[in-house]
């Protein structure tokens, strides 16, 4: 039987991505770091009904001699480095830990994977933020990078590590740059779960305004579940390499917005008001990637469409606060 070990497997694609593996056979090992909160930081795998078929490990993506150890014990044949500080807005508040956990992160896997299972396969969670201030229209695995934010420059960095390590070492390390990825399982600070959630509070009674920053921005958007299938294509390919993972359609926050409104039969224009709290000291104004590589190489398309993924979303998030309503 295989074994992956998964950092960031708390998170919406860590769930996803443990499913994925799991129904495939695999066994799953997650890194997890203490924390206080641990009753309630499964809460995505229990959502997906796999918490209970993952080993979760103790370690650290800052602590290089725990990452050392847990190559060691569970002496995977896939490393799937998810873990991060992600949340864009959080990296200008907190620079340097993003870098450290974002960026330098990412090389310490690297390096614990070097040096104790080097014929591990590894994947590293790449950004199409790392495109930023974008140098093409539509964004491929050779456009420039233009990063925009120091969550984005500590992408850029991992990216650049992954790439060294396979040329340098001949790792097969792999980076997927995916554009924005959602699911129901999305933390609720981004800005789609942060739409749907808002759509099913004012839908249910709730709550009568969203607050958002900019609504012009625009976003490649797929699902989380058909994503983490090309990260693990990328890992059965012969050769490694780096691979844009996106749909091909852009949409801005705007539209987002409409469509979930719609979906539950209310209108944005009544709802939706702009708090200068919400934006960037830099924007990212528009990302849109050509998949063109993923397709031909890994025979990898998106599934799900911008209307199927936010009629999910909203109808998750009214079901689920639904069912908190009348526990309460
Ligand atoms: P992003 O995701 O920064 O693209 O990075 P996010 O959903 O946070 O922002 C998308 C766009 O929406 C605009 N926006 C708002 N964003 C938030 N969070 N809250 C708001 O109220 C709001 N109003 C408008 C933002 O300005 C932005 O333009 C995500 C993360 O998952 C990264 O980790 C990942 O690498 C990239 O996607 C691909």
């Amino acid at each position: 039987m295989k074994r992956a070990l998964v950092t960031g497997v708390t998170g919406q694609d860590g769930a996803y991505l443990s499913q994925f593996l799991l129904n495939k056979g695999y066994d799953v090992y997650g890194l997890v770091r203490r924390s206080s909160a641990s009753d309630v930081m499964d809460e995505k795998l229990r959502w997906l009904g796999v918490a209970d078929r993952i080993t979760m490990i103790d370690g650290n993506l800052i602590d290089l001699s725990s990452l050392m150890r847990v190559m060691r014990d569970v002496k995977p044949d896939e490393v799937y480095n998810l873990g991060a500080q992600s949340f864009v807005k959080s990296s200008w508040n907190q620079p340097l830990l993003t870098g450290n956990v974002t960026g330098v992160g990412a090389a310490n896997v690297l390096e614990a994977v070097r040096l104790e299972a080097p014929q591990a396969r590894f994947y590293q969670a790449s950004s199409s933020e790392m495109f930023g201030l974008v140098q093409e229209p539509v964004q491929s695995e050779t456009t420039p990078f233009y990063p925009r934010s120091p969550y984005a420059a500590a992408k850029l960095y991992a990216h650049w590590m992954t790439v060294n390590y396979r040329e340098s070492f001949g790792l097969h390390a792999s980076s997927g740059i995916l554009f924005n990825h959602e699911s129901p399982l999305r933390g609720i600070e981004f800005v789609t779960r942060k739409i749907t959630d808002g759509v099913a509070r004012i839908k249910l009674g709730l709550q009568t305004q969203l607050a958002l920053g900019n609504l012009d921005a625009k976003r490649d958007w797929g699902h989380a579940r058909d994503y983490v299938k090309a990260m693990w294509l990328m890992l059965q390919q012969d050769t490694p390499g780096d691979y844009v993972v996106a749909t091909g359609r852009t949409a801005s926050v705007r539209d987002f917005c409409r469509l979930a409104f719609a979906h539950a039969g209310l209108a944005l224009e009544d709802h939706v008001v702009t708090d200068p709290r919400f934006l960037r000291p830099a924007e990212v104004d528009m990302l849109l990637g050509n998949p063109g590589k993923a397709k031909e190489r890994l025979g990898w398309a998106a599934e799900t469409d911008l209307e199927g993924l936010v009629a999910e979303m909203v109808d998750a998030d009214l079901a689920r606060l639904s069912r908190s309503a009348q526990r309460n």
